[in-house]
């Protein structure tokens, strides 16, 4: 891998995205990359950190350069080569925490959406400036974000395409926590190692259960938890963990 260094330790794996020149912008070798390496985590990941190198910047967009003179069908095949990926990303089946160490913009922003769960640095910025380019969020960012955020702030967000700093991403809930920069990785590990120590088939299975039911009607979201509820009784971390609590131990959770 040229722009993608993964470290796995504890069962967290941490993905970097590298390409300081361009201040880790997306072409279509990174998106390859991060298509790989996440095919590529081990069956021993329990949650995966997304990050960018360096202090300035998570993401500053897809490249632009690489995206200058595409026709039509190479832009669709463009976003499209993005939005699968991040797609995967959302429905990995372990959680995702990406950790936002500067710039968010474009590409940037809807890579963060499609995890699980954003924290970032104080010197964050989100935006989806590409109107300015003249092209739309084209990673699933006019999607996502108005799940995020809401209809209304999404559409200020995209229309004027103006970036907000990380007070303004929390107070909107495009992101969990914000913390000085050289304390990110460490609280992103910390929420890691949190969820490391949960019944991991139930983890799978809260994720699947949000995910799918997001877009269900009522009755069709409650019937669909109610068997994944009842699937959690055939773990023996089930019985674990109950046993454990009724006896005042510690649950020793094997993934079965
Ligand atoms: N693409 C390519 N190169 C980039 C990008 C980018 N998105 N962002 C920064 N760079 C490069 C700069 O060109 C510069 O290169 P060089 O040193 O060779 O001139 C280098 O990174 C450093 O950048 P700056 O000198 O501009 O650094 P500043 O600190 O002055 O500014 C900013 C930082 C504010 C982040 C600024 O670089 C910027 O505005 N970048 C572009 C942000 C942007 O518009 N992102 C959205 C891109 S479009 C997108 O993401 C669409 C996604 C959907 C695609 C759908 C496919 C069809």
């Amino acid at each position: 891998m040229e722009f993608i260094k993964t470290n796995t330790e504890n069962g967290i794996c941490t993905l970097t995205i590298s390409a300081p020149k361009s201040l880790n912008a997306l072409n279509s070798t990174i998106l390859k990359e991060l298509d790989a390496s996440i095919d590529e985590l081990g069956k021993d990941v329990r949650v995966l950190i997304i990050t960018g190198d360096g202090e300035k910047s998570f993401v500053a967009g897809a490249d632009i350069s690489e995206m200058q003179n595409l026709d039509a069908e190479q832009g669709e095949n463009f976003g499209r080569l993005g939005a699968q990926v991040f797609r995967k990303i959302e429905t990995l089946d372990i959680p995702v925490i990406a950790a936002v160490n500067g710039f968010a913009l474009g590409g940037g922003c809807e890579l963060a959406m499609a995890c699980d769960i954003r924290i970032c640095s104080d010197n964050a910025k989100f935006g989806q400036p590409e109107v300015g380019l003249g092209i739309i969020p084209g990673f699933s960012g006019t999607y996502r974000l108005a799940k995020l955020v809401g209809m209304g702030y999404a559409k200020e967000m995209i229309y004027t395409g103006k970036a907000i700093r990380a007070d303004e991403a929390l107070r909107i809930g495009l992101v969990n926590a914000v913390y000085p920069q050289a304390e990110l990785m460490g609280a992103a590990v910390a929420m890691a190692t949190k969820i490391c120590a949960m019944a991991p088939i139930a983890v799978r299975y809260a994720k699947l259960c949000i995910e799918a039911e997001y877009d269900l009607e009522a009755d069709a979201a409650i019937a669909y938890e109610n068997k994944v509820f009842g699937m959690c009784f055939a773990t023996k971390d089930q019985k674990e963990g109950m046993t454990a609590f009724l006896t005042k131990g510690k649950p020793n959770f094997k993934n079965e």
